[in-house]
């Protein structure tokens, strides 16, 4: 019969031996699975493999390494949303006759953030493109005709202060005399250039045909000088991008200007509805140009406005809206063959990003954590009217926070019921 010290000491080693075995048992448990599945059987492992296996797998299991990282929660290029409502600006209790949209990135200089974008301000509300035909001098077609170009400043980017108009409509028959919308800036050698969309015509007449202005000052307050009309000429009849050239975006890559812009095609006015969205890039030494279009142009065939900033070594974009990839950020080493980098829900629409990176001619963008956006569908059907707003995200190299990289995105019923099943299918009875 052993002493009881003997027995305890027994017991004890019992122990530390089981404990030995089940860590050895516990760390081959955790190998078995990247062992198992290997060249040698095939099996996809239960461990995800941080590189392609080079055993054959689906298209779907080869697609995933594609990415910047097989998972969006380690992806640099993915993010959630969230949106603030602004302080500050008036909408003239949102009756429709006052608009804000399309802003540009905020830039931040001596102590304030600034931000320019297109303001209408008009007795009536607009009456349509398809009625461009009954729009008068004080009766806007579109909610972007018979704008100006207006700018405000912050301290923190959610209460602003609207400064006054930065660059007006010039009078007939200047380009711009009917509308200056949609401007994004450019800050190159210690100067402040505006690009805009400068409308000769009430906004769908023929369409929605514009090229684009440039204006230019030593402050961002200005005063604004025009500098150049027709930056990104019209295509030549019969080439994509020969009705407009609109959404200029800016940014200063491997030492020159990449302006990139949209234009719709396939479009207007016999084709109205078979409408398709490219942008394209073009690349000045200037800011006054030339601006050489890019013999790959369109860059991108999906998305609507124009959001684009350098990446790592390339250019990555925010793909908005339209096309089979809209609602991605994609990614291009070269600033021109863009390849998906994520799929986002509920991206920001005509994003305008505070990129602090987009002018300095960096060789290793860090990407933004903020920036400005627009809705277009505020107040009530009878009153609509668009408003800025702010979102923010973590597409930032420089700032981690992991709140932005969940994927689950959960909105209250009444966000799916209030879309229903279609005037044209409630109509229909019985139903299909
Ligand atoms: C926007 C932009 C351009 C269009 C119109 C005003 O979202 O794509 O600017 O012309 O809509």
């Amino acid at each position: 019969m052993p002493k009881p010290t003997t027995l305890i000491r027994l017991t004890i080693c019992a122990w530390l031996a089981f404990g030995l075995i089940a860590c050895t048992t516990n760390s081959s448990s955790e190998e078995r699975p990247n062992s198992h599945a290997s060249t040698e059987t095939g099996v996809f492992p239960h461990k995800l493999p941080l590189e392609k296996p080079d055993f054959p797998v689906s298209a779907a299991t080869a697609r995933m390494y594609d990415y910047p990282a097989p998972r969006a929660q380690d992806n640099d290029l993915y993010s959630l949303f969230k949106y603030t409502r602004l302080k500050g600006f008036d909408y003239h209790g949102d009756d429709g006759t006052i608009s804000r949209r399309d802003p540009s990135r905020p830039i931040f200089v001596e102590g304030k953030y600034y931000i320019w974008y297109t303001r209408r301000d008009t007795k009536v509300r607009p009456i349509g493109a398809r009625r461009a035909a009954e729009a008068t001098d004080e009766i806007p077609s579109t909610d972007w005709d018979l704008s100006d170009i207006w700018y405000a400043t912050s301290l923190d980017g959610i209460t602003w202060e609207e400064q006054g108009i930065a660059v007006p409509r010039p009078p007939k028959p200047n380009p711009g005399w009917r509308s200056v919308a949609t401007p994004d800036i450019l800050v190159w050698e210690g100067k402040y250039y505006l690009y805009y969309q400068a409308f000769n015509e009430p906004s769908g007449l023929r369409g929605d045909w514009c090229p684009i202005s440039m204006s230019h000052a030593d402050s961002p307050d200005g005063p604004w000088q025009v500098g150049g009309d027709e930056m990104i000429p019209l295509g030549l009849p019969g080439e994509w991008d020969q009705d407009q050239t609109q959404d200029p975006h800016p940014i200063v890559y491997r030492g020159k200007i990449y302006l990139y812009y949209k234009a719709a095609y396939n479009k207007w006015a016999d084709k109205r509805d078979k409408y398709a969205v490219g942008h394209g890039v073009a690349i000045a030494e200037s800011p006054f140009g030339p601006f050489e279009k890019h013999p790959l142009n369109p860059v991108m065939q999906s998305g609507h406005e124009t959001t684009y900033f350098p990446f790592k070594e390339g250019v990555a974009t925010l793909v908005l809206k339209d096309g089979n990839e809209r609602e991605t950020i994609q990614f291009a080493e070269d600033g021109v063959n863009f390849k998906m980098a994520s799929a986002v829900s509920l991206p920001p629409v005509a994003a305008a990003p505070f990129v602090p990176d987009a002018f300095t001619n960096t060789s290793y963008g860090k990407g933004f954590t903020w920036g400005m956006c627009h809705f277009i569908n505020a107040g009530t059907p009878n009153t609509r009217h668009s408003i800025l707003a702010r979102f923010d995200c973590d597409l930032s190299l420089d700032y981690d926070e992991p709140f932005f990289k969940k994927t689950h995105l959960w909105h209250s019923p009444e966000v799916y019921f209030k879309q229903g099943p279609g005037k044209h299918r409630i109509d229909q009875n019985p139903i299909p």
